[in-house]
């Protein structure tokens, strides 16, 4: 049986919004349409069921109540890079770092794939808003979905159901625009054939249609790929609102320092997956007096004020972490916000008495299940989590939250980090001059590739700004709007730039530096610089700190392995060069002549 939308029970009124709805219902077939409504009725709902069909497994509730854990299929634990496109009716403006194709082919070719494709599945309809529903304009979305673990995952991540859907038609008006996005797995049932834990497609497609502000996405139920408000609107689809409207929409943290002069300074980071996001977001400094608190851990879009200075704003309203490595000694806070429940648990080890473990959660039990459904003991080869494996929780319940989370307003930057993963070459940090030496650093971000997408681990590769994947349009645009952005604004009140770098590596593959909690030196340092109080040695790259300038207080680090940190390593830079020329040479003709300036005169620099 096929389900047709009923207008008269539909909770809303708007008409492009049916219309739609309609349209992906006659194309994709469901059973049935249910229109979610985000209460927490629904939310008990959607995972009774999950558990029913096996997908989840309900945690003990005296280890982590209202919570569930659940395992992918093994082929479908990451952002599927290579499937993921720009679809803009202009190839020019995809640009050499994104996968192209005619925006009518995709959708002849992705229409025969969505055919049908919800058979003997429920179709919801998700209605939600990024970023602060009492936002001037607040930015809406509608996620069409055959997967009720996207609906669970988006009550988390999004501010989801009546509440969104009520802004559609605000004022008695039907005519706020939304992101429409549709999103299937592909894996239709037939009339009595058995369900798996996790259907999926062996075949997926992560499209956008930018100039239509559109998203499709067919065969993957993993995060990146299928809570569409996350990478897909918020980064790719927003970074092309973002161009055209003079704003920015990028892969960044932000978060609130407090000196203990009781001073508030805002900060946002940009590092590629997997590379500290989240562990910088909810920092335990461990230098006295110093405050951190969390505002957003992986988006931020950045406004200008009627002040002049940039204001950034958390799209999310929950964090999806990397598990592995997370702990009480390594990320204290998401430790205790997940302990709260309420949260999900995907591709982590499920242990006998119905909690969760993980690659450096402690000392490991006698025994678990593993992600991939294995009897599992501690020394064995197989990983109990995958690398990728992922926490789903409310930033509500995170003690260290910032009563600006949700002030949809934003809060001003006073600094820019961008970051990566280096075992060389990058300095632990490193000041930019001004804005266009930071772009420079930004646009020529390098880091080593990580499990949060499908490929091989540890290869270096550039990742503008940390938005490789994620740059809705041509990145030599891209580039362009970074140094229009900053034009445009009064220089003194743009937020200074810096470089990090917590991951280099001694000769015996140790980390140099302790980072996590320690990460609140370079924060303080940075901080000085804006307050015109600490020392700096200009290098050929920028400025990095004095030793005497870091605070180490307290830092048990040998002065062999700080002084590695730091270092400014003219032959390693030297050798850098030409990976940048190629970098330049593959964005090509639209790499801004300023950014050009910054290399040639770093060459000159490094002689
Ligand atoms: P996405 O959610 O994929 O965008 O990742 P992210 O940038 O938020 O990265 P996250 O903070 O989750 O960290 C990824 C991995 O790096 C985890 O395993 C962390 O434990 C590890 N990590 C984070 N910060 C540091 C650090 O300062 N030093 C070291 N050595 N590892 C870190
Ligand atoms: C990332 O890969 O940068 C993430 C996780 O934040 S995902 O939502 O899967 O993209
Ligand atoms: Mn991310």
């Amino acid at each position: 049986m096929t389900a047709t939308l009923d207008r008269s029970v539909a909770p809303t009124t708007h008409t492009a919004l049916l219309q739609w709805v309609q349209e992906c219902a006659e194309l994709t077939q469901p059973e049935e349409i249910v229109w979610c409504d985000g209460s927490p009725e629904e939310w008990t709902r959607v995972t009774d069921l999950l558990v029913e069909t096996g997908t989840f497994v309900r945690l003990n509730a005296d280890k982590k109540p209202n919570s569930f854990y659940c395992a992918s299929d093994p082929t479908d634990v990451a952002r599927v890079e290579d499937r993921t496109f720009i679809c803009s009716r202009d190839s020019a403006d995809c640009g050499p770092t994104n996968n192209w194709m005619d925006p009518d082919d995709m959708k002849a070719l992705l229409t025969e794939r969505f055919r049908g494709s919800m058979r003997g599945r429920t179709m919801y309809v998700i209605p939600y808003c990024m970023g602060p529903l009492n936002a001037d304009e607040p930015m809406l979305g509608v996620e069409l979905t055959d997967a009720p673990y996207v609906v669970a995952s988006m009550h988390i991540m999004t501010r989801v159901g009546t509440a969104a859907l009520e802004l559609f038609t605000k004022d008695g008006k039907d005519d706020q625009e939304f992101v429409p996005g549709l999103h299937s797995i592909g894996a239709p049932l037939a009339p009595g054939e058995p369900d798996v834990a996790w259907p999926c497609n062996d075949t997926k497609y992560i499209v956008h249609f930018p100039e239509e502000r559109l998203i499709w996405s067919y065969g993957s139920g993993y995060g990146g790929n299928a809570l569409l408000g996350k990478k897909c609107y918020s980064l790719r689809i927003a970074s092309v609102k973002a161009r055209d409207e003079g704003w920015l929409a990028e892969h960044m943290l932000i978060l609130k320092l407090t000196s203990p002069a009781q001073k508030s300074y805002y900060v946002a980071a940009a590092f590629p997956s997997a590379c500290g996001k989240t562990n910088l977001a909810m920092l335990d400094p461990t230098l006295e007096g110093w405050k951190v608190e969390t505002i957003g851990d992986d988006i931020a879009w950045i406004r200008f004020g009627e002040d002049g200075r940039m204001y950034a704003v958390n799209p999310e309203n929950g964090f999806f972490g990397v598990a592995p490595g997370t702990d009480y000694h390594t990320n204290p806070n998401a430790m205790r916000t997940i302990a709260k429940g309420n949260s999900l648990f995907t591709n982590v080890g499920l242990t006998d008495d119905g909690d969760i473990w993980w690659e450096g959660m402690g000392e490991p039990p006698a025994h678990l299940t593993d992600w991939k459904g294995q009897s599992w003991t501690p020394g064995g080869d197989a990983l109990a989590a995958h690398p990728n494996s992922r926490y789903c929780t409310p930033i509500s319940q995170c003690d260290t939250k910032a009563a600006e989370w949700d002030d949809p307003r934003g809060v001003p930057l006073d600094a820019i980090f961008f970051g990566g993963r280096r075992r060389d070459t990058i300095p632990l940090v490193t000041e930019a001059r001004d804005w266009q030496h930071g772009v420079f650093m930004g646009a020529t971000l390098s880091s080593e590739t990580t499990a949060a997408a499908v490929g091989k681990v540890g290869v270096v590769r550039r990742d503008p700004m940390a938005m490789l994947p994620f740059i809705g349009y041509h990145a030599g645009d891209y580039f362009a709007h970074w140094i229009e952005v900053g034009k445009s604004a009064d220089a003194v009140k743009l937020p200074k730039i810096f470089y990090v770098n917590w991951f280099r590596r001694d000769e015996d593959d140790n980390f140099v530096w302790p980072g996590f909690g320690e990460n609140i030196r370079v924060l303080k340092w940075a901080i000085e610089r804006i307050e015109g109080k600490a020392a700096a040695v200009d290098t050929p790259i920028g400025r990095v700190p004095t030793p005497e300038a870091l605070d180490t207080s307290g830092l048990s680090m040998g002065a062999e392995e700080l002084t590695t940190a730091l270092a400014v390593d003219l032959d390693q830079w030297r050798n850098e060069i030409p990976s940048i020329e190629e970098w330049f040479a593959k964005i090509g003709d639209k790499v801004p002549s300023s950014l050009r300036d910054e290399l040639e005169s770093l060459k000159l620099r490094l002689g």
